[in-house]
């Protein structure tokens, strides 16, 4: 079974950036999963804009840039600027007062425009601008924080996303605690990716190209 393995950056040995790139893109990672915050929209700095730019010049393989700031409309040419097709970038849209602009900016610079859905937030608040973007990231743990508690009650918006999903043309991937029993669960659902963090990737015993191999071979029952 397909599906995309995406890298949580923010939890990355930031002691050596180049080593966890190099290392991840030997493992078979399929893109870099990059968490900007601004300590306002969440309690928490992680990534930052050089953070980004310097993934962006050591590897080839497309970026993931997860926007956890307030009003990223101020300033998403920064972004974009620094990006190139076949980049995402997710924005939350309670962070600003007119996501589908944001969104446009976006789709303008030659991006792939996404959102990113808290865990209380739901599909109908935010299901106009399913039309509009192609990637929709939904948020299993509060954002914030990398090793958080999974909140089983999104598992009924998924259902709900999977639903909408051909007819509103977007695809699904999973952000947060994500486990080898919510691939199992989620892929055949047609979840297209899982972003790997602390769960099952990072600060383990197994090497990552053992854990990807791992998990690219796991038996998934349809
Ligand atoms: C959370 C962030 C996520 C985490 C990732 C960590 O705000 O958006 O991308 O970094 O989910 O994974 P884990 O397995 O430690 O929860
Ligand atoms: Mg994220």
């Amino acid at each position: 079974m397909k599906f995309e393995l995406m890298a949580s950056m923010m939890c990355a040995n930031y002691g050596n950036l180049e080593k966890e790139v190099r290392d991840l893109e030997q493992a078979g990672i399929d893109s870099f999963h990059i968490d900007i915050m601004d300590g306002r929209y969440v309690p928490n700095f992680a990534m930052s804009l050089n953070d980004m730019a310097y993934i962006r010049s050591a590897t080839d393989l497309p970026l993931d840039v997860h926007l956890m700031l307030e009003h990223p409309n101020n300033n998403i040419q920064l972004f974009t600027e620094k990006l190139r097709p076949g980049d995402t970038i997710y924005i939350h849209p309670e962070a600003e007062y007119h996501p589908s602009t944001t969104l446009q900016k976006i789709i303008n610079a030659g991006l792939t425009p996404g959102i990113a859905i808290n865990p209380g937030t739901s599909v109908e608040t935010v299901l106009e601008m399913l039309r509009i973007v192609k990637k929709v990231l939904v948020m299993a743990v509060n954002p914030g924080n990398a090793g958080q508690m999974f909140m089983p009650y999104v598992g009924k918006k998924i259902m709900k996303l999977l639903s909408l999903k051909d007819e509103m043309d977007f695809e699904i991937y999973w952000d947060g605690a994500c486990g080898e029993d919510k691939i199992r669960t989620f892929a055949p659902r047609g979840i297209k990716g899982f972003v790997l963090g602390t769960t099952l990737l990072f600060g383990k015993e197994e090497s990552y190209s053992d854990a990807i191999k791992r998990l690219r071979e796991m038996e998934i029952e349809m």
